[in-house]
C-alpha cells in the first residue's frame, strides 16, 4: 500500500552510511535496490539484496566505468510523469519499471584536484557524468521521485517514510531535495570550471588520437629475450638482455667481430658511449672512453685516430679497461692505436678490413659494428619497489636548441669559446649528476661525476685538469646554488662557463664571473642524470 514506486537506485562514491540506510529501505520499507557496480558490490557483501544496474538494463558497464547508468531503462524509469497515460504507455511498452528514489553522490573531483601532482588526464577521469545526469533527472521529476545527494539526508528520509505525514508534506520534502540536488550539481560544475582555468594545465594538452608505437611498446614492456647474460652487475646477480622490437635499430643489430661474450656492464657502458657519440654529427670525428657509465675522456678531432688519441690521453689512468665509442669507420690508424692499451670494448659504425685484421691480434677486445648508432631509446625505464618509472629520454642534439641560451656576463664569448662551451655542454649531459666537465680545444681535461655537492664536482674536475684548467671552459649539468663553484673555477683560470641558470643566487655567480672576466652562458635547460 505504498504511494511511491518501491524501486530505488543507489550509486554512490562516498559510501558513508550506505549499509544501514539500504538495510532499512529493504527490511522496513520493502524497497528493491538497483546499484552501479561498486555500490552493488558493497551492498551484496553486506548481505543486502541488490540488482546490478547492468542486470536491470541488460547492458554491461562499458568504457572502464564511463558508462554505468546512462540507459533508457534507468532514465525512463526516473523521468516518467506517472500521472500521464502517454508516459505510462511508454513504460509499459518497454517494460520499464518506475524508479521512486535516487541516491547519488559524485566522483570526488574536488578532493582529487586538491592533491599535489595530479595530472589533467587523471582529473578528467574524475568528472562524473552519469551521477549528475541521474541527479538532474530525479530532481526534475520531483513530483514523483526523491533524490538524495548527501548521507546526512538518509535519516531524514527514513523518518519521513515511517511517519504518518501526508502527500503534500512528502512533496515538499522532494522539492527541497531537488533544490539541494541542483545546487550540488552547480557546485560540482563550478569546481570543474575553476580547475580547468588553471593556466599550467595547457602544458599537459597533447593530442590523444595517435599514441606513438614506441610508447605503447614500452608501457607493455614486452621484451623478447635476446641473450641470457653470464651475470648482471656482479657475479651473484642473474641477468637477461631483452629486445623490444627486433626490426628497430638497437644493440641486437650490432655485429660483434671478435672478443668475449658481452657482459651486462659492457652493454650499459656501450650504450653510454653510443649516446655521447650521438650528440655529435658524423662530420667531425669524435671518440669517447667510458668507465662505469661515465665518460672519462671525450675528444673532437679532424681524424678518428686523433680523436681516439686525445680521448684516451684525457685521462689515461681511468681509460684502463675502458669502453670506446667512435662515430666514423674504424680505420687502420685508429685500430693500431686501439691495440696498445687494455680496453674492454670498442664500437664504431663500420670497420675497414685492414683495421679488423689489426684488431684481431687483441683476441679479448670486443669489437662491435653498430650501423644505426644515432638512434637511441625514446624513453627510459627504472625500477623501484612495487613498480617502475618511465620517462622520455633526454634526446640528443637539436632538442637542446641554443635559442634558449643567454650570455649573462659582461664579456661575450668569442666564436672559439662558444664552440668549446657547446662541446663541454654536450659531454656534461652524459655525466652522472652532479656533473662538471672542463674542456679545452675539443677535449675533456677534467670530469667531476656523481658528486653530492656541486663545488665538490668542480674541485675534482679542476684537480684532474691541473694546469690545463687555465684557459679552459667549464660546463655544469645543474645550476650553481652558490657563487663558490665559480670562484674556485676562476682561481684556476677557467675562462668560460655554461650552466642552466635558474638559482635564486644566479646574480652572485654572475658577479663572481664578471669579477674574473669569465664568460657565462645560461642555457635554461638542465641535464641531470642519475
Ligand atoms: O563514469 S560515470 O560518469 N558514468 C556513469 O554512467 C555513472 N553512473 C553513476 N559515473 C557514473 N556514476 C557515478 O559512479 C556515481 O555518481 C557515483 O559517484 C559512482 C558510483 O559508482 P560505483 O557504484 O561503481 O562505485
Amino acid at each position: 500500500s505504498q504511494d511511491f514506486s518501491p524501486l530505488a537506485l543507489l550509486s554512490v562514491s562516498d559510501k558513508t552510511g550506505l549499509i544501514p540506510f539500504a538495510q532499512a529501505l529493504v527490511q522496513e520499507h520493502g524497497f528493491q535496490l538497483l546499484s552501479s557496480g561498486g555500490t552493488a558490490k558493497v551492498l551484496s557483501e553486506a548481505g543486502i539484496p541488490v540488482t546490478p544496474v547492468s542486470t536491470h538494463t541488460g547492458a554491461p558497464e562499458i568504457l572502464g566505468g564511463r558508462v554505468k547508468t546512462l540507459h533508457p531503462r534507468i532514465h525512463g524509469g526516473i523521468l516518467a510523469r506517472l500521472e500521464r497515460s502517454d508516459d505510462q504507455e511508454d513504460l509499459d511498452a518497454l517494460g520499464i519499471p518506475p524508479i521512486g528514489l535516487v541516491v547519488v553522490n559524485f566522483y570526488p573531483f574536488e578532493e582529487t584536484v586538491a592533491q599535489a601532482g595530479v595530472l589533467l588526464a587523471e582529473a578528467t577521469e574524475q568528472i562524473d557524468i552519469g551521477g549528475p545526469t541521474l541527479v538532474r533527472a530525479a530532481a526534475k521529476n520531483y513530483a514523483h521521485v526523491t533524490v538524495l545527494t548527501d548521507p546526512a539526508q538518509y535519516p531524514q528520509y527514513l523518518q519521513l517514510l515511517s511517519s504518518t505525514c501526508g502527500e503534500s508534506e512528502r512533496l515538499a520534502f522532494r522539492f527541497q531535495c531537488a533544490r539541494r540536488a541542483f545546487e550540488q550539481v552547480l557546485a560540482y560544475d563550478r569546481a570543474i570550471v575553476n580547475y580547468l582555468a588553471r593556466p599550467e594545465l595547457t602544458q599537459q594538452l597533447q593530442p590523444q588520437s595517435d599514441p606513438s608505437p614506441v610508447q605503447e611498446d614500452i608501457f607493455q614492456l614486452q621484451g623478447i629475450p635476446q641473450q641470457r647474460l653470464r651475470y648482471g652487475e656482479n657475479p651473484h646477480q642473474a641477468a637477461t638482455w631483452y629486445v623490444v622490437d627486433p626490426a628497430a635499430p638497437g644493440w641486437h643489430q650490432a655485429k660483434q667481430l671478435q672478443g668475449k661474450e658481452l657482459s651486462y656492464n659492457n652493454l650499459l657502458d656501450l650504450e653510454a658511449a653510443r649516446a655521447i657519440v650521438a650528440e655529435f654529427g658524423p662530420e667531425q670525428a669524435v671518440a669517447v672512453v667510458v668507465k662505469h657509465n661515465n665518460p672519462c675522456g671525450v675528444a673532437l678531432r679532424p681524424s678518428l685516430a686523433a680523436a681516439f688519441r686525445a680521448a684516451f690521453a684525457a685521462d689515461s689512468v681511468s681509460a684502463f679497461g675502458g669502453i670506446v665509442g667512435l662515430n666514423q669507420t674504424l680505420d687502420r690508424e685508429t685500430a693500431h692505436l686501439l691495440t696498445e692499451p687494455f680496453l674492454e670494448c670498442v664500437v664504431a659504425p663500420d670497420c675497414t678490413l685492414e683495421a679488423a685484421e689489426l684488431l684481431s691480434a687483441k683476441k679479448n677486445l670486443r669489437v662491435l659494428i653498430l650501423p644505426n648508432w644515432q638512434v637511441g631509446p625514446a624513453q627510459t625505464i627504472r625500477t623501484l619497489a612495487g613498480g617502475f618509472l618511465v620517462q622520455d629520454a633526454d634526446p640528443p642534439q637539436g632538442s637542446d636548441s641554443q635559442q634558449s641560451w643567454r650570455v649573462v656576463t659582461e664579456r661575450q664569448p668569442t666564436p672559439e669559446e662558444w664552440a668549446e662551451l657547446e662541446f663541454a655542454w654536450k659531454v656534461c649531459k652524459h655525466v652522472k649528476s652532479n656533473a662538471i666537465v672542463i674542456a679545452k680545444q675539443g677535449q675533456t681535461v677534467g670530469i667531476g661525476a656523481g658528486q653530492m655537492n656541486r663545488v665538490g664536482a668542480v674541485e675534482i674536475a679542476l684537480k684532474q685538469a691541473r694546469s690545463e684548467a687555465a684557459g679552459a671552459v667549464l660546463a655544469s649539468d645543474g645550476f650553481f646554488p652558490f657563487a663558490d663553484s665559480v670562484e674556485v673555477a676562476a682561481q684556476s683560470g677557467i675562462r668560460a662557463i655554461i650552466q642552466p641558470g635558474g638559482s635564486i643566487r644566479d646574480p652572485d655567480s654572475i658577479a663572481a664571473a664578471n669579477a674574473a672576466d669569465i664568460v657565462m652562458i645560461c642555457t635554461g635547460i638542465r641535464h641531470f642524470l642519475h
